[in-house]
C-alpha cells in the first residue's frame, strides 16, 4: 500500500491506511500522510478488474463526465481522480491489481441504514443535480463499460436459458417465484418498448443511486458531492430513479428475515427532491413514469437474484446457502408493494 501511495505522492510518514465504505465490488481505504510539514488524506481505491474488465475505459469515463460537471453551474464538489506522478490515473501493483487515488471530501459522512425522508429528499436532490448539470452531455461518447447492464430484455433470456437447464436442481423449489416474475414480464416489456420507441432519451446514467454514494456535510447534513462514478454509463433517467427507489424506499435491508416493504413517504421524498432539479428539462414520459422506473429496476434485481440462485449462485458474493433466494423473495415482496402505469 505504501508502494501505491508513493506512485501518487512524497511522503516522510503515513499512517495505516483504514478501510472505509461497504463497497461489495472494490476496496476503499483513507491514508494520511506527511510530507514535509504538510498533512494530507487521501482515498486509495482497488478497481476490481473482475468487475470492471476495461478498468482504463472506466477512468476515461469518470474522467470525461467530472471535466465536464466542473463547466457546469453544478452546486455539489467533483471529486475527481487523481493523477499519479507518472501522470497516469491507474497504477499496477505486483499483483496485477489496478489502484486510483481520489481527494478526500473532509467533514463528511455518507448515510448508513435505512434513510429517514430528510436524507431520501437530500440525497434525491443530489442525484437530480447530477443529472441536471450532465443533460447536455453527449451520452453516446461514453462507453458502456458493463454492456447491457440495465438490458432486461437480455437478462431476461438469460434467464430462461438458466430456468430451461436447471444447472443446480432449484427450478422445482422456486414455482411461485418464477410465475411473479412472468406476472411482470408486461412491465419489463413496457419499459423495453418505450426504449426502442425513442420515447426514452439516452442520458447520462449513474446506475448504482444509493444512498452510500452521496457524501453528507457532517455539520449541515446537505449533500456535498455524488461518488462512484464506476458504472456511468449511456442509459436511461428511469433506471438511475427506480435504483434510488430500490435503494432507500424498503422498510428493511436487501437481504434481511422479513420481507421488505414499500414506503410511500420515502417515495413521495424521492420524488419531490429529484423533481426539484429536473421537472423542467425532462421529458413528460420520463416524468410519468418515475415510479414505473422503481417497479422496473426491482423487478430486474428481483430477476437478477433469482437467475443467480437457479443458476448456482455464480455472481452475487453469499453469505449463506440460500442468500440469493432471500433476495429475490424480497425483491418481489417490494414490486408486490409498487403502484405504477404501464
Ligand atoms: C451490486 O455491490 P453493489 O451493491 O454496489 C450490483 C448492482 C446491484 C446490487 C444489488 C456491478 O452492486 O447492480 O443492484 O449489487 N453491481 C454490479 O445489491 O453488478
Ligand atoms: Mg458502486
Amino acid at each position: 500500500m505504501l508502494e501505491i501511495i508513493s506512485a501518487f505522492f512524497d511522503f516522510e510518514s503515513a499512517d495505516k491506511p483504514t478501510p472505509i465504505g461497504k463497497g461489495n465490488i472494490n476496496d476503499t481505504y483513507r491514508v494520511d500522510f506527511t510530507h514535509g510539514s504538510i498533512h494530507r488524506t487521501l482515498i486509495i481505491q482497488r478497481l476490481n478488474h473482475q468487475v470492471f474488465k476495461q478498468p482504463v475505459v472506466v477512468m476515461e469515463n469518470t474522467l470525461k463526465v467530472c471535466d465536464f460537471l466542473r463547466n457546469q453551474e453544478y452546486p455539489l464538489e467533483v471529486p475527481a481522480p487523481l493523477k499519479a506522478k507518472n501522470g497516469a490515473y491507474l497504477v499496477q501493483d505486483q499483483q496485477g491489481n489496478y489502484w486510483r487515488a481520489f481527494p478526500y471530501v473532509s467533514n463528511s459522512y455518507t448515510p448508513e441504514g435505512p434513510p429517514t425522508t430528510g436524507v431520501a429528499r437530500e440525497a434525491a436532490r443530489a442525484y437530480g443535480a447530477f443529472a441536471r448539470a450532465l443533460r447536455h452531455f453527449p451520452a453516446e461518447t461514453l462507453t458502456e463499460t458493463i454492456p447491457g447492464f440495465h438490458d432486461t430484455d437480455k437478462r431476461w433470456q438469460y434467464f430462461m436459458e438458466m430456468a430451461k437447464e436447471d444447472p443446480a436442481g432449484r427450478v422445482k423449489g422456486v414455482a411461485p417465484e418464477i410465475e411473479a416474475l412472468f406476472e411482470a414480464k408486461p412491465l419489463f416489456d413496457f419499459i423495453s418498448q418505450l426504449k426502442t420507441s425513442g420515447s426514452l432519451p439516452l442520458r447520462v446514467a449513474h446506475n448504482d443511486t444509493k444512498a452510500g454514494n452521496v457524501l453528507f456535510h457532517s455539520e449541515t447534513h446537505k449533500a456535498l458531492a455524488v461518488i462512484d462514478l464506476d458504472t456511468v454509463m449511456p442509459g436511461t433517467l428511469l433506471s438511475d430513479f427506480g435504483d434510488m427507489v430500490r435503494t432507500f424506499a424498503p422498510s428493511l435491508p436487501e437481504d434481511a428475515k422479513d420481507q421488505p416493504r414499500i414506503r410511500t413517504d420515502i417515495l413521495k421524498a424521492l420524488e419531490e427532491g429529484f423533481l426539484s432539479q429536473t421537472a423542467d428539462f425532462i421529458t413528460e414520459t420520463e416524468k410519468k413514469h418515475l415510479l414505473t422506473g422503481g417497479a422496473w429496476i426491482i423487478g430486474e434485481q428481483a430477476l437478477r437474484f433469482l437467475t443467480d440462485w437457479i443458476a448456482g449462485d455464480v455472481y452475487y458474493k453469499i453469505g449463506y446457502p440460500d442468500h440469493n433466494l432471500v433476495r429475490a423473495r424480497n425483491q418481489l415482496s417490494l414490486l408486490r408493494d409498487m403502484k405504477y402505469e404501464i
